[in-house]
């Protein structure tokens, strides 16, 4: 078995700040967590960015600029910048700071889909700003739109010569490795394609091993061997699919923007905890786990050199 990337989501655009103290709603929250994450073991960070004021999500590339520069000059990581954005942007709005940095590696979400939140709101009576409370529960009408058209776009305006970026392919359910499939037979993406099977989202597949292994028997039948593959587990079950799919041969994301705690009822303190944590599992069960340079050659990226920032 080849050694196990761990992936680090920091920050998101799933939580708020009234969830948990921990979750990093500025630049330097981002900076200083992505850069312990990296130190703690994560070879690639998944990033996303929030609004100085209020911490609610942004795409603005000014605020990814606050502390892109920071993460590339103390860690080696490979950085992720998200093409998800939250789940009520077009693709159109989603690109501009991927288009402008050129990182090695973007998410690309492969199917449309509800992008449920809004039971989350059930256990908070005040909200720490605003606008919280009204995108938690107006997550209740969402639907997180990636047309065949939308993926395209992401694959031309970042994935060719320009920017040759490497796709985090996250598919939240069966239907999305087929998507991935038609598009890869029409020649959007090239091999080792990298696929982040999320299980747990409301609106996606639920985050169990059967599950688990049903995503990864499909993408077997339809990839052959010529992939990359990775699990979140969305929420409370983070850690048991992060070691199942170790044990199959998987990678692991943790990160705040997948899950805020570190066990049962006890929130996580930052996002290097859960990279802790998570690297002392694959240690207990034999996994040895892939530094950057590990993960670039594994997933083919065009290296930290080529990128924008
Ligand atoms: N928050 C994850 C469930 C993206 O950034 O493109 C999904 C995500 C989407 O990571
Ligand atoms: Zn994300």
């Amino acid at each position: 078995m080849g050694k196990t990337i761990i992936t680090c989501a920091i920050t998101g655009a799933v939580h708020t700040p009234t969830m948990s103290e921990a979750l990093p709603v500025n630049a330097d929250m981002i900076a200083e967590q992505a850069i312990a994450a990296a130190k703690a073991g994560a070879a690639i960070l998944h990033l996303h960015a929030r609004h100085p004021d209020t911490g609610a999500p942004t795409v603005a590339p000014e605020h990814f600029a606050e502390f892109l520069p920071r993460i590339k000059a103390e860690t080696d990581a490979v950085i992720n910048i998200s093409t998800g954005g939250n789940p009520v942007m077009t693709v159109e709005e989603r690109i501009p700071a991927a288009r402008q940095f050129s990182p090695e590696m973007c998410s690309l979400n492969m199917g449309s889909m509800n992008f449920a939140l809004h039971p989350m709101a059930d256990k908070y009576d005040t909200w720490k700003n605003d606008w919280e409370e009204g995108y938690i529960k107006g997550s209740e009408n969402n639907i997180f739109r990636n047309t065949f058209q939308d993926i395209r776009m992401v694959a031309d305006a970042l994935g060719g010569p320009e920017h040759r970026v490497k796709f985090e392919h996250e598919c939240y359910d069966v239907g999305h490795l087929y998507n991935l499939k038609f598009c890869l037979d029409r020649g959007m993406f090239k091999a080792p394609i990298f696929l982040q099977f999320v299980l747990g989202i409301l609106g996606g597949i639920a985050a169990d091993i059967d599950n688990l292994v049903f995503m990864k028997r499909t993408a077997d039948k339809l990839f052959g061997d010529d992939y990359q593959w990775s699990v979140i587990g969305a929420g409370a079950q983070q850690m048991k699919l992060a070691a199942v799919g170790a044990q199959m041969g998987g990678h692991v994301r943790v990160g705040l923007e997948d899950s805020l705690f570190i066990a049962r009822g006890e929130l996580a303190t930052s996002n290097a905890q859960q990279v802790e944590k998570v690297k002392g599992i694959l240690a207990a069960q034999g996994n040895q786990i892939a530094t950057p340079q590990e993960a670039r050659a594994m997933l083919g990226l065009k290296g930290a050199d080529a990128v924008n920032f």
